[in-house]
């Protein structure tokens, strides 16, 4: 419903209805949250919160920005303590035009002179507005509303300023047959005497507000007596914020930690449940980064490596710095350069060394016994709808990545064609459906053969660098294929190549990439000394 609507239902319903002061976004939430029907726009919140005076030190325009922020909180109607209307009959119409852009229900102006001071201050001293004056300012703001259902209250002060209740009850009558949609009448008395007495004069001529802060001790059941229709709890949320706040800081500086202040202040995801931080997790798997495209990374981590004996004692290979920085870190920092923030690592042998921050360690512990289509096993769960898997002893320069994460296809395994790489790695030997041509185009090859004797005699074309990215359907072709491989009873034996065979053998052929060197493998002794040249060489990205 409409938040003028809902606010002029709360001026006719048939029971008293209450409205709490807020003077934030953030204090508006809790008033709605609290179970509140309305918000009060209070002049005086407002301005404290700024630590400047109830005098209209605010502009009028600064209250209405913040009275935005208020609006977009909240789905309740805010009713503005809009003081004097900020001028004359015109900048009261100015003031209901902005308002009503702002989806605020309606204003409260007082029939006191520009710039006001707050009723509890020296409220006798202060000047009434004249009464045709101010009928003309509330004739003005109602032709201003363009939405019939906007609410203007207006607000008599002249039992603040002393004139008694025969002025009080002349003003009111005035203000509304000038066309005023309630009568705030208000009181700085200790009791609600002269209050209740209005009331009664009044006689439900019009739904009437009141303010109970000086007279707090008046049970609600007096007003629900005396047919108010609304009341205004008008400051107790900032008091409430001023009290809290004076007490963490002295409690902070005295003590010089947050030891004892962190039982008692609200927790940070608070702030964010608050500010609706959750909305905006689930817009962005909407918009941002549509469903499925957001890539993800397996690392496979678990060998100690052969051949370097006494540089894995107590870490993994892929834990062996490389000129300072290890081979894992370096890779997790190219992932995070492209946006790959997910990032999980399956250990095996001293998974425990695996210090690297910014992934998640799942760990094979059966590694001594088994191979990487076990540890793939582990991180099963990890391949999301866009992930690369690769190896964790290799280093590649940053281009790799982009050309591979600008590809297409379900599955796509990057093929080293440069010369004479075939020979250096005897083992991922890859066959593919056509040669690398080395064109600037995109070729359409996808692999025929990984490892093993090759075909028909044929040279290979490359040789698979240990990195494959898996996405749509090329997800559930894998799933598949694992399941099958495991059953197999050498499954512990088995290596990627062995996946990606199996995969090609039942018409799930991986695309090829084809690059030119730009990466290396560690596997011995002469490859590190080679890796440091490589980590020294490398440009980023
Ligand atoms: C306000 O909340 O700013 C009011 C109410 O005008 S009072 O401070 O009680 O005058
Ligand atoms: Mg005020």
């Amino acid at each position: 419903m409409k938040k003028t609507r809902q606010f002029r239902d709360l001026l006719s319903s048939s029971q008293t209805e209450f409205i709490m002061e807020a003077h934030n976004g953030l204090a508006a939430r809790i008033v709605e949250e609290a179970g509140f029907k309305g918000i009060w726009g209070s002049g005086l919140a407002l301005s404290a919160q700024h630590a400047v005076r109830d005098n209209n030190e605010l502009s009028w325009t600064q209250v209405v920005d913040t009275l935005e922020f208020m609006s977009d909180a909240t789905s309740i109607p805010i009713l503005l303590d809009g003081d004097t209307g900020y001028g004359d009959f015109n900048n009261m119409r100015r003031l209901v035009h902005k308002l009503e852009q702002r989806d605020i229900a309606g204003v409260c102006i007082e029939d006191k002179l520009f710039p006001k001071t707050n009723s509890f201050i020296q409220g006798e001293k202060q000047e009434l507005e004249d009464v045709a004056t101010f009928c003309g300012k509330i004739q003005a703001g109602k032709d201003a509303q363009s939405d019939d259902d906007f609410s203007i209250v207006a607000r008599v002060e002249a039992l603040i300023a002393g004139w008694g209740l025969e002025e009080a009850l002349r003003r009111a009558e005035a203000y509304r047959v000038a066309g005023a949609d309630a009568i705030l009448i208000h009181s700085k008395k200790s009791s609600a005497d002269e209050v209740l007495a209005f009331a009664r004069e009044w006689d439900d001529r019009c739904p009437l507000v009141i303010v109970p802060t000086k007279y707090y001790a008046t049970p609600t059941e007096v007003f629900r007596r005396h047919r108010i229709s609304l009341v205004i709890w008008a400051n107790h949320l900032v008091r409430s914020s001023i009290r809290a706040m004076q007490a963490t800081a002295r409690a902070i500086h005295d003590t010089e930690s947050l030891l004892e202040v962190e039982g008692r202040v609200a927790t940070v995801s608070e702030i964010f449940r608050l500010q609706g931080a959750d909305e905006l997790i689930e817009a962005e798997k909407r918009y941002a980064r549509p469903a499925g495209r957001e890539t993800s990374a397996v690392v496979l981590a678990a060998s100690r490596g052969r051949d370097l004996d006494e540089l894995t004692t107590d870490r993994p290979k892929a834990m062996i710095p490389v000129a300072g920085t290890s081979v894992l870190r370096r890779m997790v920092d190219r992932f995070k350069r492209v946006g790959i923030n997910e990032i999980t690592v399956v250990g095996g042998y001293r998974a425990d060394a695996i210090d690297v921050a910014g992934l998640d360690v799942v760990v094979n512990e059966g590694w001594e016994a088994s191979d990487e289509l076990a540890s793939l096993d582990r991180a099963l769960d990890r391949i999301g709808g866009d992930t690369l898997i690769v190896y964790g002893d290799l280093l590649f320069r940053g281009y790799i990545l982009d050309i591979l994460l600008e590809r297409e296809g379900d599955l796509v395994a990057v093929v080293d064609s440069s010369e004479g790489v075939a020979s250096d790695n005897a083992t991922d030997l890859a066959w593919c459906s056509a040669p690398d041509n080395r064109s600037v185009y995109r070729q359409e090859v996808v692999l025929q053969q990984l490892g093993g004797h090759g075909i028909d005699g044929r040279p290979p074309d490359g040789c698979w660098v240990g990195m494959m990215r898996v996405r749509g359907e090329g997800r559930a072709q894998l799933r598949d294929a694992m399941e099958r491989l495991r059953e197999r009873p050498d499954f512990d034996r088995l290596g990627i190549p062995d996946l990606i065979n199996h995969l090609i053998e039942h018409g799930h052929a991986p695309e090829v990439q084809y690059i030119s060197g730009h990466w290396m493998d560690i596997n011995d002794v002469h490859d590190l000394s080679r890796a440091g040249d490589f980590a020294h060489h490398e440009m980023a990205p």
